[in-house]
């Protein structure tokens, strides 16, 4: 259902960038040559330094999202409606958690630490996926974020499974396999649903209709609006631009609404016969901004609960730090 393939056209409306300076030209032809070859760049490895912060920059607001991210549904685990679906639930939740730490472990081989990452994100000048800045308000939109949000990530991320900095990709291996589990058991609660009563359907369609924009636009901006997207492609980090992605999702996602038996909320979105593509509406872009600049409906709700947690955990650290500074101790001592 969502592919490595490169189907769709290739970008042409990427907005124009001013390569950076070269730092040293022989380590930058060895590293242009590997880029070039579709090679991997390793922790060791010479790179620029406008990769190194790229991907810093990218990894470090993944796995803040991740993180995040399990926040919305944690929500529903104490009320989820069976037993089985609290299982999943909390399976799914704790993969997130596995997923930010795999990433923030990803980001860290490029130098920077996880406190520095952390301070960033709870200092709130980190960015983290807009769509976790909205409320989850009945047990249908735990359904469509699986289906829908997860049916994001994922056709994000397939491609970044083939991203040219080798930790970064083969986290992303992993990750790509849960979610597509996390994909399955969301749509698998939602077709249970549209099968019951016509409450439960109403449920859906609501749950639907306040998701289905917002999962569009964490594709992030327009390529002609994005600041990132065309050296990012020129790096391998990036293999499809934004708007391509949005593409290829709505195009799986409009099948898989059909058999739901769901209404996507965009009178504009129809086969395009031409372009075999579906047109689509407008997307709110200043609302994605007022929410990525912090002002969306639970943005600071989820700060305070991430810095809370965060703080309540520190007796863990200690005790751990104290621990292994205990263990080293002893090892000295035992050598001496
Ligand atoms: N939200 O030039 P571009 C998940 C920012 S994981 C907030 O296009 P880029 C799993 C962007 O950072 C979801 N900010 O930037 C899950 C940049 O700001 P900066 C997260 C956004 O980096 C499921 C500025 O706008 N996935 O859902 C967003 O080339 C269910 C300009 O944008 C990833 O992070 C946004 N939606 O492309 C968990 C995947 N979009 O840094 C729990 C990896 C853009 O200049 C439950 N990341 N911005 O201050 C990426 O692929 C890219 O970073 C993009 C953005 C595509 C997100």
């Amino acid at each position: 259902m969502y592919t490595q393939s490169f189907n769709v056209q290739d970008s042409t409306g990427l907005k124009s960038v001013t390569p950076p300076a070269v730092e040293n030209p022989e380590a930058q032809a060895r590293f242009d040559q590997k880029i070039d070859a579709d090679g991997k760049i390793e922790p060791q490895d010479w790179m620029p330094d406008g990769y190194r912060k790229t991907l810093v920059r990218q990894i470090s607001q993944h796995a803040h999202s991740e993180i995040v991210g399990m926040l919305p549904e944690g929500n529903w685990i104490s009320r989820a409606p069976s037993l089985k679906r609290k299982a999943i639930l909390i399976a799914k939740v704790q993969d997130e958690g596995g997923h930010g730490l795999y990433l923030y472990s990803a980001a860290e081989t490029l130098g920077t630490s996880r406190g520095q990452m952390l301070d960033a994100l709870h200092s709130g000048k980190a960015k983290y996926s807009s769509i976790f800045n909205y409320p989850t308000l009945n047990w249908a939109d735990v359904g469509v974020i699986g289906w829908l949000v997860d049916g994001a990530a994922i056709s994000n991320q397939i491609p970044l499974c083939r991203c040219s900095y080798g930790p970064y990709a083969r986290a992303m291996i992993r990750v790509c396999k849960e979610e597509s589990f996390h994909q399955r058991q969301g749509y698998e609660a939602l077709l249970t649903m549209m099968g019951g009563t016509d409450a439960q359907k109403a449920m859906v369609q609501d749950a639907v209709n306040r998701w289905w924009w917002k999962c569009l636009a964490m594709f992030g901006p327009p390529d002609a609006d994005s600041p990132h997207s065309a050296q990012a492609m020129r790096w391998g980090i990036k293999r499809i631009s934004n708007d391509d992605l949005r593409q290829k999702f709505i195009d799986a996602t409009v099948p898989q609404a059909r058999v739901l038996g769901v209404t996507l909320p965009d009178p504009d979105l129809k086969w395009n016969e031409e372009r075999q593509h579906h047109d689509y509406g407008q997307i709110d872009w200043d609302e994605f901004w007022s929410t990525v600049n912090g002002n969306g409906p639970c943005n600071k709700e989820r700060l305070a609960t991430r810095v809370k947690a965060h703080n309540d955990g520190q007796w863990v650290r200690d005790a751990a730090l104290a621990y292994s500074s205990k263990q080293l101790n002893k090892t000295l001592k035992d050598a001496a």
